[in-house]
């Protein structure tokens, strides 16, 4: 069993009914949330030992975070509790044309205001397989952009192998930002989950040809992204296309040692919830790395997973191993080049 560590904000999710303004609804749905403890909640599923590491108030809605993780086989031993408030945010669905609108209200949350001294990260890392972030926890403050950096660093020092995730949220924080902060990371990052926007818009690369397919287009991209950051072994993002007015298709990309892979194109007929989506993409690329198994079988797992989560209500991905394995239907992938 391998030891993962996952670090960020866990958030108190708002819902209102699919088709229901936020101003208008008189009935919430909550649910625990937070691209970390996403990740964190898929690969304790999966079997791992996760430790997730945060900080949450110590009140009734900390107690019920440590539950939330707990009943998903996630390790609390390293939630610090404490500070002022638990970060929450409201998801108001998208339907049809309408896209999704998301509204935080997680300003002076507990790990927002976390300091360095509070984790102690040399222990978390001792033992550790794998360690995972976001860009969405480095946007919380500027301490945090700093602690970021240090847990990747550290994390290096003890052997451990680190995955980040752009997750690029333009509420929190701006571009110029977020690259500037994203470059000093990525020399200490094995795994990248990095899509073509952040590509283009936060690394400068080069934009390629634009008669060039999708496929051979983020594959050119990562090959530069690769040269100039050698370190980095296995880039990951997904494609989400649209084929008529309630049915939607996503096709996930794994690019290693100068090849990309690509999954089949998965339908998506009736999407329940969207979010969490990529978080589920992220673990089931991280179980496959863990596990040692074929680019394609990763690639191809992981991007089911990400479609049986819009399945279902919440952040997090409920399914199993066998469950995902099953509905990917051992479906090699596509080796692009
Ligand atoms: O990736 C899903 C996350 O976006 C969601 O769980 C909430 O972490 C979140 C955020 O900051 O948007």
């Amino acid at each position: 069993m391998k030891k993962v560590v996952t670090f960020g904000e866990i958030l108190l999710r708002f819902s209102t009914n699919i088709g229901e303004r936020l101003f208008q609804t008189d009935t919430i749905h909550t649910h625990f949330g937070g691209a970390e403890a996403n990740v964190a909640v898929s690969l304790a599923r999966f079997g791992h030992k996760v430790d997730f590491v945060s900080k949450v108030p110590k009140n009734p809605l900390g107690s019920a975070v440590e539950r939330h993780l707990r009943l998903h086989g996630v390790h609390t031993d390293y939630l610090v509790k404490g500070g002022d408030r638990l970060g929450t945010y409201y998801v108001e669905s998208g339907v049809g044309p309408r896209s999704a609108q998301v509204t935080y209200d997680r300003k002076y949350s507990s790990i927002s205001e976390v300091v360095l001294e509070e984790i102690d990260f040399e222990e978390i890392f001792t033992g550790a397989s794998l360690y995972h972030v976001t860009g969405i926890t480095a946007a919380l403050s500027s301490g945090m952009r700093e602690i970021v950096l240090y847990s990747l660093k550290k994390a290096k020092e003890f052997g451990v192998t680190t995955s980040f995730d752009f997750n690029y949220r333009a509420k929190l924080w701006s571009q110029e930002e977020a690259a500037e902060t994203i470059k000093t990371y990525l020399p200490y990052v094995d795994i990248c989950s990095c899509g073509e926007l952040d590509a283009l818009y936060l690394l400068g690369i080069e934009q390629a040809d634009v008669s060039l397919e999708k496929g051979e287009k983020l594959a050119y991209y990562y090959e530069q992204i690769q040269r100039m950051y050698p370190n980095i072994r296995w880039m990951s993002s997904t494609f989400r296309g649209v084929t008529s007015a309630s049915t939607n298709t996503l096709q996930g990309n794994v690019y290693t040692d100068g090849v990309l892979y690509q999954s089949k194109v998965f339908s998506i007929d009736h999407i329940i919830d969207r979010v969490g989506g990529g978080d589920a993409f992220a673990a089931g690329i991280l179980h496959g790395i863990l596990e040692k198994r074929t680019p394609e079988e990763i690639v191809s797992f992981a991007t089911a997973a990400s479609v049986l989560k819009h399945t279902v209500h919440g952040d997090c991905n409920l399914f199993s191993e066998e469950e995902i394995h099953a509905f990917a239907n051992s479906t090699p992938g596509k080796i692009v080049r």
